[in-house]
């Protein structure tokens, strides 16, 4: 009796002890370089902060593929995921350099297998936000499905569950709040490719 009260005790006292571990402090510096702030006022997205049901959420991987995927956050998350210090350029000509973690796309892709035909994948948010990339590119070692900035989870700002990362990409294309990743034959037009904006968007070019 008395050992199975000492074992709670420290059991309880372990995880305690581990909580502010758990709950994740924010990452300010990595590897020597100095990071943007996680929060911050600015908020440029096209109906604000998105809260996505944890329970009932689920990213649907379709289109051409052999095998249409409905995966829970905890699936995506149990990928072999990498970290990376990634710079975003955004509107206005200001950038965010950030600590993303999370799998590569292509690991992500593979569990539905592209089919041949398949050239352009398209992104679709919770909201109705959309933008695409050619698969060429997205296959790339530094394309991330984000889910950790700095060390911390996202959340309703920051785009939970997932973030589009492509560095060399504006920021229009780090599609936020992902529920659906489809894969095209052909490239198609997001949310602001449809309103005039570039469908390649190159951090270089600018946002016309
Ligand atoms: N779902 C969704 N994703 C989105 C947007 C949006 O309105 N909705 N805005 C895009 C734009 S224009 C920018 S600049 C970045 C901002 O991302 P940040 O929150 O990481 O700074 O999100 C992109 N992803
Ligand atoms: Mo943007």
């Amino acid at each position: 009796m008395r050992i199975t009260t000492s074992i709670m005790a420290l059991v309880l006292a372990l995880g305690l002890a581990l909580l502010p571990a758990m709950a994740g402090q924010e990452i300010k510096t990595y590897q020597g370089q100095k990071l943007s702030p996680y929060n911050r006022e600015y908020d440029n997205s096209i109906r604000g902060p998105q809260k996505v049901d944890r329970q009932a959420y689920r990213l649907k991987i379709d289109g051409l593929v052999d095998k249409p995927q409905s995966l829970t956050y905890q699936q995506v998350l149990a990928l072999p995921s990498v970290k990376e210090v990634v710079k975003m350029p955004c509107v206005e000509g200001w950038s965010e350099t950030l600590l993303y973690q999370g799998p590569r796309l292509k690991e992500v892709l593979k569990l539905a297998g592209v089919k041949k035909q398949a050239a352009f994948v398209m992104f679709h948010s919770v909201e109705g936000y959309s933008t695409g990339l050619p698969l060429e590119f997205l296959r790339g070692d530094k394309i991330l499905l984000g889910y950790k900035i700095n060390g911390l989870e996202l959340d309703q700002t920051r785009g939970w569950p997932f973030q589009l990362v492509v560095p060399g990409k504006l920021g229009y294309k780090w599609a936020k709040w992902i529920t659906r990743i489809e894969l095209t034959a052909k490239p198609v037009k997001g949310y602001w490719e449809k309103r005039g904006y570039s469908n390649t968007a190159d951090a270089s070019e600018g946002y016309r």
